[in-house]
């Protein structure tokens, strides 16, 4: 015997509207499966990073549209440089090439450029480039699109702590005040109100040393898709989730 389910139980797509208000207002993202994408089509890893820069831009768009306040994106990890040196190099130069063809759409969608992680180390042409996208966007107040580049968190936390420390020497800061917003106000992201919903491609499910403070609350959604295939369909059911999960314990 069988029992028909109602339409709507069947495990189809149905195609749900996002409520303009409760966007997340900070998302952040770790694009992984670049060089998976590559090798399953038998091209070498760098066609993954080219495909998945150009997906970088979609996901903006989508983001500008949807008013989302803070994009954070996780382009290169401390850990990167471990990577041979022609992929590494490969990677320093999308920042300027990214720029090149996107920069003057960004500037009509009002889009601010910012980065977190040890910008300092990074090649001179990659802080160039990233630098004057910086100084052009600077007084835009729309979307902002922000890249983690070189970026740790515990080394991030690290640095914190040291200037803690010698803020506390230097009798600036007395120890009575360290709290949880304080240390926040020592971080990279300490203009940024933390992430709302973290989104990671590729079926990996960790944090792989990301925003490992700024994440404490936030909703975690993750999928088997590979950056280079991630479509502005699948960042809206992103979104969707996350809509639905507020409003499920929401409601209690
Ligand atoms: C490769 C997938 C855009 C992840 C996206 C230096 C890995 C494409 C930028 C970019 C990367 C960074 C700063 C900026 C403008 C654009 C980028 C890197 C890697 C690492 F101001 N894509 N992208 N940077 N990939």
């Amino acid at each position: 015997m069988s029992i028909r389910l109602p339409f709507f139980n069947k495990k189809q797509k149905k195609t749900e509207e996002i409520k303009p208000d409760n966007i997340p207002e900070h998302i952040a993202i770790i694009m992984d499966g670049n060089g998976r994408w590559a090798s399953r089509k038998g091209l070498p890893r760098i066609a993954g990073h080219k495909e998945g820069m150009d997906v970088v831009q979609r996901i903006v768009r989508a983001a500008v549209n949807y008013k989302v306040k803070v994009l954070t994106l996780y382009a290169f990890s401390t850990e990167n440089w471990k990577r041979p040196k022609p992929e590494v190099d490969f990677l320093m130069k999308l920042p300027k090439e990214f720029l090149h063809i996107y920069l003057p759409e960004l500037m009509e969608n009002n889009v601010k450029i910012e980065t977190i992680g040890e910008f300092s180390s990074l090649p001179e042409h990659t802080r160039k480039a990233i630098n004057y996208a910086k100084e052009k966007t600077k007084y835009n107040d729309g979307l902002l699109l922000n890249f983690a580049l070189n970026y740790g968190s515990r080394y991030e936390i690290i640095q914190a702590m040291k200037q803690i420390v010698s803020d506390v020497d230097e009798g600036k800061l007395k120890k009575e005040s360290i709290d949880e917003d304080l240390l926040s106000n020592y971080l990279y992201t300490k203009e940024l109100q933390d992430p709302d919903l973290l989104i990671r491609t590729s079926g990996e499910q960790r944090l792989s040393n990301f925003l490992l403070w700024q994440l404490a609350y936030s909703e975690f959604w993750f999928t088997d898709t590979l950056w280079p295939d991630f479509n502005e369909e699948i960042f809206k059911q992103a979104i969707c989730d996350y809509q639905n999960r507020k409003r499920r314990y929401g409601g209690i």
